[in-house]
């Protein structure tokens, strides 16, 4: 297969061996972060697919998901940084009852090279956690990740929360993955929440954001 589609190939087969010449090949071409964006999310696009479809078992979405992470963590530091630092805090974390986090990890990643501070708390954190993080760190922003659907209910249960314990109009938060939309965030939860709240659809809206 010619690089790329080799590439993306590695990510749906969970197919480690080799890869970091592949990458090394990749960057010679083109920025790293084209890398993940144009050819390791088509492979994961494709093994939620697959999975979805019921094509794919879980095991080897799990290989799948470790091959990327093993991708990601080879290009980060190849990735370009910005000098400007200290814009700001954001405590970020995978809400409770969800384990998925390479999603979140990109946007650490992403909002990490342009000069912000994000506390990664992990990833099944339940909204308690995420607020002492936020008071702790001082933080500027919570931003919450999650992929399941039922991640949008606890969502929505952790702006309630934050409602009920007075610190809405003090954290912005920001929201993001695969089971929201849009019009979810911002036609219901923004009716639920007394401070901002935004949705990303990706980490480069949630940096813009
Ligand atoms: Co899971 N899984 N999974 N899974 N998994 C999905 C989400 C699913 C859609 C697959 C499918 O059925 N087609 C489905 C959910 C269905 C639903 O809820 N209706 C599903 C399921 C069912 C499950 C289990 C329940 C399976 C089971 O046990 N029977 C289980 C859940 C366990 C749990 O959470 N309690 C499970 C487990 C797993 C693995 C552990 C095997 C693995 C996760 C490994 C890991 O993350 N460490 C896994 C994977 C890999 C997936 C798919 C295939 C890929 C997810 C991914 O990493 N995508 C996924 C299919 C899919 O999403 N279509 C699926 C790449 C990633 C970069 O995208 O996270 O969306 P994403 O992030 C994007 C944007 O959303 C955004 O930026 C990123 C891109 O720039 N973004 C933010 C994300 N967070 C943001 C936060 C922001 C801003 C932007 O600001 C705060």
């Amino acid at each position: 297969l010619p690089l790329f589609e080799r590439l993306a190939r590695r990510i749906v087969d969970g197919e480690k061996a080799g890869m970091e010449a592949d990458l090394d090949e990749a960057m010679a071409q083109v920025p790293p972060l084209q890398i993940i964006n144009e050819t390791l999310l088509s492979g994961m696009k494709t093994v939620g697919e697959l999975f979805g479809s019921g094509q794919m078992q879980l095991p080897f979405v799990l290989q799948s998901a470790e091959t990327m992470k093993t991708a990601v963590a080879y290009l980060e530091p190849h990735m370009e940084a910005t000098d400007d630092s200290g814009k700001g805090r954001i405590v970020l974390a995978t809400v409770k009852g969800d384990v998925h986090d390479i999603g979140k990890n990109l946007v650490d990643i992403i909002l990490s090279n342009n000069g912000y501070e994000v506390v990664n708390l992990g990833i099944k954190q339940p909204i308690s956690t995420i607020l002492d993080a936020a008071v702790d760190k001082k933080a500027d922003v919570i931003g919450m990740s999650g992929l399941l659907v039922k991640s949008t209910v606890v969502m929505k249960e952790n702006l309630e929360e934050l409602n009920s314990r007075g610190v809405a109009e003090q954290f912005p938060v920001l929201l993001g993955g695969a089971a929201l939309t849009r019009a979810y965030v911002e036609n219901d939860l923004t009716e639920v929440y007394a401070g901002d709240v935004h949705y990303a659809r990706d980490a480069f809206e949630g940096l813009h954001l």
